[in-house]
């Protein structure tokens, strides 16, 4: 059985399991799945995550995956995308869970109900927009020392990092004033051959 991939062409979390699968050469089938219209909520989808959400693998052997970040450490195993050297494989693990706890719940959340549902900076919480900046700010800190998250090369830190960071324009961020944030965007683009999200500047 082909793997497959449940997920959201318009959502980072699932769009950085796509990226990897490609980046391995995995073999898989997309299945899309809005998570705005109520079909990450259908029995027949809850039968397969019953947490309700995308992106959620079905593996080549009938074993469901769900979590972006673990769904990315199953298909990347063994790769140069994990670092063999204990300390920096722990380091992107600091990374994604820091993505996890303090930079998704943020920005992507900020991008979700600014660009997606329409909400006016009125009705958004103004935590969100200080918690998002804190998270750029820490990632600049870091990039103005190395070029990828974890040392010279790109690791799953970087691509779960860039999947919502090159939309925060779309929360309400300016990328401009993080420009280590912004250089290694467009790195990180190149190295995973897309298109540049950040906005022409005139
Ligand atoms: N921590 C999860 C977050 C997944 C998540 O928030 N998925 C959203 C789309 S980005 C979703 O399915 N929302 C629909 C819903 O909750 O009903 C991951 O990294 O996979």
């Amino acid at each position: 059985m082909t793997m497959k991939l449940y997920g959201s062409s318009d959502s980072g979390n699932c769009l950085k399991t796509k990226w990897v699968a490609e980046r391995m050469g995995a073999v898989y089938e997309w299945i899309e799945i809005s998570s705005f219209k109520g079909a990450t909520r259908t029995p027949e989808f809850l039968a397969i995550n019953p947490a309700g959400q995308v992106p959620v693998a079905v593996l080549s052997d009938g074993r469901v995956l769900a979590q972006s970040n673990a769904i990315m450490l199953h298909l990347a195993e063994r790769s140069e995308l994990v670092p063999r050297d204990a300390y920096d494989r722990a380091k992107m693990f600091e990374w994604l869970f820091w993505e996890q706890y303090s930079h998704e719940p943020a920005i992507a959340v900020r991008i979700a109900r600014k660009f997606f549902l329409g909400q006016s900076d009125a009705e958004l919480d103004p935590a969100l927009l200080s918690k998002g900046a804190a998270a750029l700010a820490r990632m600049e800190l870091q990039l103005q020392q190395t070029p990828f998250l974890v040392g010279d090369a790109m690791t799953l830190a970087d691509i779960a990092l860039v999947a919502y960071t090159r939309y925060a324009h779309r929360g309400g961020f300016e990328l401009r004033d993080y420009p280590a944030v912004k250089d290694w965007v467009a790195r990180l683009e190149s190295a995973l051959g897309l298109e540049s999200a950040l906005p022409v500047v005139e």
